[in-house]
């Protein structure tokens, strides 16, 4: 009936504690600055359709509170919502802590987002179908279970934030088909790959370590 329809919510998510909210804002802000001042990403600049120099922290918008989606059930309407409602795993660890590891940060033209590595723990939370469903980027139904595990930072004007788990298959697909990328530097958090079309990893030296709360988002 319509009472537990409304009982599956927009999406299940882990959702960073506050305590870390604002040092991952703030490292992803670093990362952002730092990026626009390298002479290899002013280079390549146009492919961020701006004219003259691109301020990358207008550029994005933060979207709300940081979380690592594993389900997007849109209140029980999308494929397959109703039956991850009821895994028993969702069940047993709702409303439970965990630590989320970042272990990149990646910006594309369209969103910047930070990489998350999932146990083995954490990815019996993870829908088998999340990386065949991403239509936009073919070659991800190949990759690893929970690949597309990440949170959104900030997107460009008009971009959904549904796309930054895309732009991180697209660059996990191009790695995995032997594509190593052009290392561009060593930063301080830790390397700096280009992927071409405005596509940037960097893959920290030291991950972040975020504790989460999985749970379900409503409004
Ligand atoms: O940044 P995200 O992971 O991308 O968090 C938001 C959240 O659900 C609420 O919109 C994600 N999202 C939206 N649509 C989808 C979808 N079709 N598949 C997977 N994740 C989605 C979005």
């Amino acid at each position: 009936g319509p009472l537990e329809e409304m009982s599956i919510p927009l999406f299940f998510a882990w959702f960073l504690l506050s305590s870390v909210q604002d040092k991952v804002g703030s490292t992803s802000l670093d990362f952002l600055k730092t990026l626009q001042t390298l002479e290899a990403f002013k280079k390549h600049m146009s492919d961020f359709k701006a004219e003259k120099e691109v301020d990358l922290e207008q550029y994005f918008e933060a979207k709300g509170v940081l979380h690592c989606t594993t389900k997007f059930c849109n209140y029980g309407k999308a494929e397959g919502a109703q039956e991850y409602a009821q895994k028993q795993a969702v069940k047993d660890f709702y409303g439970s802590t965990s630590e989320l590891s970042l272990s990149a940060l990646f910006v594309t033209p369209r969103t910047v987002g930070a990489r998350v590595s999932l146990t083995e723990e954490q990815l019996l939370l993870w829908p088998a179908d999340a990386e065949k469903e991403a239509e936009s980027v073919p070659a991800a139904a190949s990759l690893p279970l929970g690949s597309r595990a990440h949170i959104t930072l900030g997107c460009a004007e008009g971009v959904e934030p549904v796309q930054t788990g895309l732009d991180l298959l697209e660059i996990l697909a191009l790695q995995q088909e032997g594509q190593q990328g052009e290392l561009v530097e060593e930063m301080a958090l830790g390397s700096l790959t280009f992927y071409g079309k405005g596509r940037w990893l960097l893959s920290l030296r030291e991950p972040i370590c975020a504790p989460a709360c999985f749970s379900g988002y409503y409004t």
